[in-house]
């Protein structure tokens, strides 16, 4: 005989889950005893909401569900963001949160809130478990409706007195191979007969192009095609070695530098664009023209609403598109000669000595000590919009952000896990003052494991990004700053490594001796956001428009 945790445990054996990251109540005492006999380790964390983000995280790089665990009601609570960020963002994740008894209660109405509820708007499916003899099925479907495109997060709500009940030995449910469908020849017939009569293409990689399956494929149709491309934020390094090709990140939705290709385009391929991201572009009468290539169907918005497009696995279904051009394309390169213009803009002032170092000179500098592999995590602050225009990535899934949810706070967890997962690559986090503080508990469990990861934060004293809106809206400098930590002495206080920087040329070599020195170390850095306005909103603002000039 079994009880209701074990049969829940050896269905996550049944699954490959190797870790479950969580903070356990009393309620998921049953399952920490299952846990303990089991193959899963059980990684704590000191706040449920980094533990649901290392998990969505997990996700994202592997296509694997990633699993967290609360206790009830507070700390199932505290999975919210965790849950909306995997849910908007696409990431495989499956959340299990206790409950009191349903069969008995002896503490009336302590704790209890309807978790079950709270997360239904948040999760792709949200689920109580009610008898031990679901559970192998239950298990087997949450994580068949999590991995399944479009990906996102599952709750399963396990009551203790479930947990603890005793069940007979039920097997597992093994899972079963599942091959998407290729799209349709005639859609296939129907997009390849728009791009060979294009004049200018262009190709978009919005956010689905980084799932962890494609990246080969997407490598070797971007090749074939030889097409210039551009991605969303999301979408940043889904392809490698198409330097040549690579027009810009659309980090902002119109008049950047990389709007001169696309507003010029004719037609974008737009490859995996999902738009829960902040749009790349927005789309109007009298633009290019666009077809939606996805695992899913395109949702249309006031800004995006495709002409045609392209539903099925991927992968296999650009295979097949690109039997149908190569050779017959005419007009491929039409749109590259704007290639060099666009991204010297982007090398402009990239290696100037002023200190406080501007966001410019921080992207540069982290891309010099950063190897092809290394993966960037970052943190939502006014570098993120940096690091998407700028920092140019040549492997997939080596800059993690987040532009669906944008929430703060996930940068550290998220390297927290890719670290995890490649131990031999460099791994980076890069965080506001703002940002880190909101999960900067996590410095203990990122010390405690081990890892090597290094914690760089932009300093400004304030909720920067929100203070250059309130200064573009033209509104009056007041209430978003704030006084820090000493992050050095904070840093050691965990037993990790601390650095300031305080020269123009210091932040490069702090960078390289953290990495080489191992294990947690934090590197804090003075910026200089004038450059906000003076890039991003006068510079810009003075650019005529691509379509106006053409
Ligand atoms: C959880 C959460 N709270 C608030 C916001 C709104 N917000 C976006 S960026 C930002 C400021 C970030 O400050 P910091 O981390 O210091 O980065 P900076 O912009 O100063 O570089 C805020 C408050 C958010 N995205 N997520
Ligand atoms: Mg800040």
């Amino acid at each position: 005989m079994s009880k209701g945790s074990d049969l829940l445990v050896v269905a996550l054996e049944n699954e490959g889950v190797e870790r479950i990251f969580g903070l356990p109540g009393e309620e998921n005492l049953d399952l920490v005893e299952s846990l303990r006999g089991s193959t899963i380790e059980l990684v704590l964390t000191r706040h449920e909401q980094a533990a649901a983000f290392m998990a969505a995280t997990y996700g994202r790089l592997t296509g694997k569900a990633g699993v967290c665990l609360s206790t009830l009601g507070p700390g199932a609570l505290n999975f919210s963001t965790g849950a909306a960020h995997a849910l908007l963002g696409a990431m495989p994740m499956i959340l299990i949160t206790g409950q009191k008894g349903i069969l008995t209660n002896k503490q009336a109405r302590f704790q209890i809130v309807d978790v079950v509820s709270s997360m239904t708007p948040l999760t792709k499916m949200a689920r109580q478990i009610v008898s031990t003899a679901t559970i192998p099925t239950i298990v087997r479907e949450a994580f068949r409706v999590a991995q399944q495109e479009r990906p996102g997060p599952v709750h399963l709500e396990l009551p203790e007195d479930i947990a603890g009940e005793e069940a007979p030995d039920l097997p597992p449910v093994p899972p079963h191979p599942i091959d998407i469908p290729v799209a349709h020849p005639a859609a296939l017939d129907r997009a390849a007969a728009m791009i060979l009569e294009a004049e200018r293409p262009l190709i978009m990689l919005g956010a689905a192009a980084s799932r962890p399956r494609l990246a080969e494929a997407l490598t070797d149709f971007v090749q074939r095609v030889s097409i210039p491309f551009f991605n969303t934020q999301m979408g940043k390094g889904a392809v490698a070695g198409g330097a040549h090709l690579y027009m810009g990140t659309a980090a902002l939705s119109e008049r950047d530098y990389v709007h001169q290709a696309i507003d010029r385009a004719d037609l974008i391929l737009a490859i995996g664009h999902d738009t829960v991201e902040k749009p790349p572009f927005i789309m109007g009468p009298g633009g290019p023209k666009v077809i939606h290539f996805g695992y899913v169907p395109a949702t249309v918005e006031e800004v995006f609403a495709p002409h045609d497009e392209v539903v099925g696995d991927v992968g296999p279904s650009l295979a097949l598109l690109a039997d149908r051009l190569v050779g017959k394309l005419k007009n491929a390169a039409a749109l590259l000669p704007l290639h060099d213009q666009i991204l010297a803009h982007l090398a402009d002032r990239a290696t100037e000595s002023r200190f406080p170092l501007t966001p410019q000179r921080i992207v540069y500098d982290v891309r010099q000590v950063m190897p092809e592999d290394g993966i960037v995590c970052l943190d939502n602050g006014m570098f993120k919009i940096w690091f998407a225009r700028n920092y140019r990535t040549r492997v997939a899934n080596t800059l993690l952000l987040d532009n669906a949810l944008a929430t703060m706070g996930a940068g550290l967890p998220a390297a927290m896990m890719a670290s995890m997962l490649h131990p031999r690559r460099r791994v980076l986090a890069v965080c506001g003052d703002g940002g880190f503080m909101m999960n900067s508990q996590e410095m203990e469990t990122a010390v405690r494991l081990g890892l090597n990861l290094v914690v760089l934060i932009l300093q400004d004293n304030a909720y920067g990004m929100i203070r250059w809106k309130q200064a573009v809206d033209a509104f009056a400098d007041w209430g978003l700053t704030f006084g820090n930590p000493d992050f050095v002495t904070y840093a050691e206080s965990y037993g990790a490594k601390g650095s300031r920087v305080d020269t123009a040329d210091g932040l490069a070599p702090a960078l390289e001796a953290a990495f080489r020195g191992g294990g947690v170390h934090l590197v804090t850095v003075p910026v200089d956001y004038s450059e906000n306005t003076r890039v991003l909103v006068d510079e810009l603002r003075n650019r005529v428009p691509a379509a106006a000039s053409a």
